[in-house]
């Protein structure tokens, strides 16, 4: 692969477990800027815990890849080489070198180990590494062993940030482990209280999967293909705790936000960013579109999502230096991206472990609001009648979803009803507390779910806000 820099490369300070696209686009970037202003140690050394293992790759291509940001305005080539080394195994000795400062992870929900909705282990995802902690396969498993090796080389702290869209992610993390820890090997559990600790962090940008469109672009640009290349929107941001067990590589000078409190700044993306993705998704897939910028422009549902939008922002407390309207117009022109062709089939996996963070703790506060309470339920109904895994034509959706098996027999038991429909869904744990009691939200989920089973959502809202007049919609 051709290449028009080459930088002095040292030992890298970063460990990444989970070198995926998101990861390539997000903090490898950041890395790599670090790295062209002059700290050549910023460098990464990624672990491929699971497949794809990416090593040969990586090598194949002088350890460099790209990042295409696309935008309408055009859109910019990165040569990425902050990936100094690219592994497909982790050794127990994985921490202990002493160049190393941050340990970073974007693992997806699932590989924390945890029951959903909690932040305590669930024993059979992780039942292997309980009974044998020194032949770890989990990540979690891995820190653990990596961890005491660590503390018995008499090696200092050291931070371990989690990168996962997940809510309150370094409290995840840290639960999981010192619950993993106490199990089974409860001579760290000190040690680990003392010395390492566990930011919260929350990262952003729009990296949908690889398809071939993306992967000819950026084969055309570069000249040859590049397997580790990505596509992505140009918006970036990450936000990190400031709770740190020693210094860290100079992530501040390449436009990282260390804050004493991530918690208004991941609010503000779970809900108006991935809460509008979500609610797209459903009443995309159902009204016929493919991607969230096909279906972010099209006139009917534009004009719902910016409502929903602001709805959600009316939820939120306004982070330091954001600012939420601004916010949400950024938000809803990212979605409309025509250069990111981010499928909602993808955006609407693994929607239980979503929904939660992103639209049932904003629903909750508007129960009381008549317009906006209809805003969730159409947002509800879609969602379920999405998780019947048939549109209102009868076409197969695809769902990959832990909880698929479940939507299946809800669905089949409540044979069409949309009463028992609606009841069978709200009945899930994920509902848990104040949305199910509303009798007038479930009134309207339900009468929704009749609509929908002869009309798409778009439909749907075209309809019923022509019957209530221009402005007022759904
Ligand atoms: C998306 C996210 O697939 C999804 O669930 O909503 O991956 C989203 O694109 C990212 O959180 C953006 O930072």
């Amino acid at each position: 692969m051709t290449s028009e820099r080459s930088q002095p490369k040292k030992a890298p300070s970063i460990l990444h477990i989970g070198p995926g696209a998101f990861h390539r686009a997000h903090q490898a970037l950041y890395a790599d800027a670090m790295i062209r202003a002059g700290h050549p140690e910023a460098g990464i050394r990624a672990i491929c815990l699971f497949p794809p293992h990416l090593s040969a790759t990586h090598a194949a291509q002088d350890g460099r890849y790209h990042v295409l940001l696309r935008e309408e305005s055009g859109e910019r080539l990165h040569q990425v080489e902050s990936l100094y080394e690219v592994l497909d195994t982790a050794t127990e000795d994985m921490l202990c070198d002493p160049a190393l400062q941050l340990v970073t992870m974007t693992l997806t929900e699932k590989g924390y180990c945890h029951v959903p909705g909690t932040q305590r282990l669930d024993d059979d995802a992780i039942s292997g590494d309980l009974a044998t902690p020194d032949s770890p396969v989990s990540a979690i498993g891995w820190l653990a062993l990596a961890l005491d090796r660590r503390r018995r080389a008499g090696l200092p702290g050291i931070t371990l940030a989690s990168c996962d869209n997940v809510p309150a992610n370094g409290r995840l993390l840290e639960a999981v482990m010192r619950e993993f820890v106490a199990r089974t090997r409860p001579e760290l559990s000190d040690w680990m209280t003392q010395n390492v600790t566990f930011p919260v962090s929350m990262v952003d940008r729009i990296v949908p999967r690889v398809d071939e469109e993306a992967g000819a672009a950026i084969a055309a640009l570069v000249g040859q293909p590049d397997a580790l290349g990505v596509a992505a929107e140009p918006f970036s941001q990450w936000v990190l705790e400031r709770r740190l067990a020693g210094p860290i590589p100079p992530l501040e000078t390449v436009g990282v936000q260390i804050v004493e409190d991530v918690a208004p700044y991941e609010l503000m993306k779970h809900r108006i960013l991935n809460g509008a993705q979500t609610a797209l998704a459903h009443i995309g897939v159902l009204s016929g579109f493919s991607t969230s910028a096909e279906a972010a422009a099209d006139p009917v549902l534009a004009k719902w999502l910016s409502h929903f939008v602001f709805a959600q922002a009316e939820t939120l407390i306004c982070p330091a230096g954001e600012d939420l309207e601004a916010y949400a117009r950024l938000t809803l022109a990212r979605l409309r991206n025509p250069h990111i062709r981010h499928r909602l089939t993808q955006i609407g996996t693994d929607s239980s472990f979503k929904l939660g963070q992103r639209i049932v703790e904003a629903a909750v506060c508007h129960l009381d609001h008549a317009d906006h309470r209809d805003l969730y339920a159409l947002v509800m109904a879609a969602w379920i009648q999405y998780n019947t895994g048939r549109d209102a034509a009868g076409r197969a959706i695809p769902i990959d979803d832990p909880l698929a098996a479940r939507f299946a027999q809800i669905t089949a038991g409540a044979n069409g009803d949309s009463t028992q429909l609606a009841e069978g869904f709200l009945a899930l744990d994920l509902f848990a507390g104040p949305l199910r009691r509303h009798r007038g939200f479930l009134a309207r989920v339900v009468s929704m779910l009749s609509s929908l089973k002869s009309e798409t959502p778009r439909a749907f809202i075209a309809r019923t806000s022509a019957d209530r007049g221009e402005d007022t919609i759904c």
